[in-house]
């Protein structure tokens, strides 16, 4: 079987993280004391025991309001910092760290003001650990097509420091259909594109993310399973797949560990990866995330070394960066 250590010690890209979603409790309650701002909970504890999700959106409800704390570029650099210390105790050597701009701006927080807190923790991280990291942009898809091109046109100042964009927030109802000249607009810039697709929402959707987005990898993308076309076509493609096995479990996606697939996704030939996607709110970083599923599933040494070979693979980073990494 594999110890925590050994998961520990292999060294890993993080594909999947949304740094608001690293927010931990302590962290949000220092920041709202520091901006004066009042938040509806009186502990840490409380905070906690308020992350008890049946679904995608219970979580999303509960995970815009703790960002509210958030105001200042050195709440975003705080924000990150912490969360690249805490990756490097996993193993972490690069991440490429998702950020919600549309979340912040329409509360009057400026684009330059999350941008610049976010880069100047990526620089600390790596002049201390040497982690490398990468910005994906994400377009919320519960806004409007407008509403992206906006943000878009917003991050034109960045775009030499931004990889790619990507695309959260509520699935179901919202299909990459409607994001697709944005997507197409972000394309031409020489942005990468990433897309979540089939965490609740079907096969189709994840169709629709190839064919209408042009996607360079998918993020989570379980229900693919369900489509033994779909399936045959994603690993004949080499898509990377950032799965997150907690937030799976923890959004009521998969019924529980014992049965989550990532296990059925390597057998196929898939490109599946680890990831936290929101670790504060989920439960664990990206070692628990291979502990639990590599345990639940029984999972070999060589099947967590094929997830870490697989980060770098998938990961944005070229190609000599990416052999450096094997
Ligand atoms: C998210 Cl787990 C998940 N799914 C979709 N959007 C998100 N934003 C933050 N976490
Ligand atoms: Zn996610």
């Amino acid at each position: 079987s594999v110890t925590d250590s050994f998961i520990a010690g292999l060294p890993k890209a993080e594909l999947h993280l949304h740094i608001e979603g690293s927010l931990e409790p302590e962290l949000m309650f220092a920041l709202a004391e520091r901006n004066g701002i009042t938040i509806p909970f009186d502990s840490v504890e409380a905070v906690r025991a308020a992350y008890d999700f049946s679904n995608l959106q219970d979580f999303l409800d509960i995970y815009y309001a703790g960002a509210e704390v958030l105001r200042t570029a050195a709440d975003f650099r705080d924000l990150a910092v912490a969360y690249f210390d805490r990756a490097v105790a996993d193993g972490v050597v690069h991440a490429e760290i998702f950020f919600d701009p549309q979340t912040h701006t329409d509360r009057s927080i400026p684009f330059a003001t999350v941008i610049t807190g976010l880069l100047d923790g990526m620089a600390d991280a790596e002049a201390r650990h040497g982690l490398t990291s990468k910005l994906i942009l994400c377009f919320l898809r519960h806004l409007s097509e407008e509403a992206a091109f906006a943000t878009l046109a917003e991050a034109e100042p960045w775009l030499d420091r931004i990889a790619g964009v990507g695309l959260d927030s509520s699935e179901v109802g919202h299909p990459p259909a409607k994001f697709q000249r944005v997507f197409a607009a972000a394309a031409e810039k020489g942005l990468k594109r990433v897309a979540h697709a089939g965490e609740e929402g079907p096969p189709e959707y994840v169709r629709e993310a190839l064919d209408l987005l042009a996607i360079d990898r998918l993020d989570h993308g379980n229900r693919s399973l369900e489509d033994a076309a779909l399936t045959a076509r994603l690993a004949r493609e080499g898509m990377t797949l950032t799965v997150c096995p907690l937030s799976n479990v923890k959004l009521c996606n998969v019924a529980s560990m014992d049965v989550h697939p990532i296990d059925t996704m390597l057998r196929q030939g898939l490109r599946a990866t680890v990831n936290s996607d929101d670790p504060a709110y989920f439960g664990g970083y990206i070692a628990a995330n291979y502990q639990a599923a590599a345990r639940a599933r029984g999972l070999s040494r060589d099947d967590v070394v094929t997830l870490a070979r697989n980060s770098f693979l998938g990961s944005f980073l070229d190609d000599a960066a990416v052999a450096a990494h094997l």
